[in-house]
């Protein structure tokens, strides 16, 4: 399977995608989890993100797009992925499109979890106090916000468009939004 996981900020991908890998069996691979770990190695390309993760913006599609080629070249993505936090603009929907084009395997399904924003806020205020995320203040999480409506919310329409886009309520417990998901996977 190949699917595409769309939201908000604190809408639930990374928490559903984690959940999902194990009843897909694909892997969950998210630009978010790949550009932390970079921070945390202090590679050159880390260090160019950090600061800009830290503002709350989207780091260039160059490097995100780089390193995602590169996961997906392993092995294990053969079979299919998760993708969570990717793509963040158009532009990256469309060089994923190209990319995945050329060996015959479009996305499948992307699923977009809604979530209303003042959830998000006080959702992301509870993993501040438990993981202290230099992107987790509020005043950065309502700019992540305000990203991404005017990059990521074209994204969900381009999706749309193709055919692909199935819609959940993202609000209610982690199990109940697995199991949405699932029926709108069909799975
Ligand atoms: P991400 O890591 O993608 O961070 P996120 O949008 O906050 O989502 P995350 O997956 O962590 O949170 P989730 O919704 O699961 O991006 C961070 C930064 O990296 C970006 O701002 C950007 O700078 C950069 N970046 C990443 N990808 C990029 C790209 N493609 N291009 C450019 N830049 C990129 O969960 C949030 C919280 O909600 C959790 O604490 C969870 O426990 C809680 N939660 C989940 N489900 C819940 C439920 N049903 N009820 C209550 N709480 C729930």
């Amino acid at each position: 399977m190949r699917l595409v996981l769309l939201g908000a900020p604190g809408s639930g991908k990374g928490t559903q995608a984690k959940l999902l890998t194990e009843k897909l069996h694909v892997p969950h691979i998210s630009t978010g989890d790949l550009l932390r770990a970079a921070v945390a190695a202090e590679t050159p390309l880390g260090q160019a993100a950090k600061e800009v993760m830290d503002r709350g913006e989207l780091v260039s599609d160059d490097i995100v797009l780089g390193m995602l080629k590169e996961r997906l070249q392993a092995d294990d993505a053969a079979k299919g992925f998760i993708l969570d936090g990717f793509p963040r603009n158009l532009v990256q929907a469309e060089m994923l499109d190209q990319l995945l084009g050329e060996i015959d395997m479009p996305v499948e399904h992307a699923v977009l979890i809604q979530v209303d924003p003042e959830e998000v806020v006080a959702r992301i205020a509870k993993r501040a106090e438990a993981e202290g995320r230099a992107d987790d203040t509020e005043e950065v999480v309502r700019h992540r916000l305000g990203v991404y409506r005017q990059q990521t919310e074209p994204v969900v329409e381009h999706y749309r468009q193709a055919g692909v886009l199935s819609e959940v309520h993202g609000t209610g417990s982690i199990e109940e939004v697995q199991q949405r998901i699932l029926e709108v996977l069909r799975f």
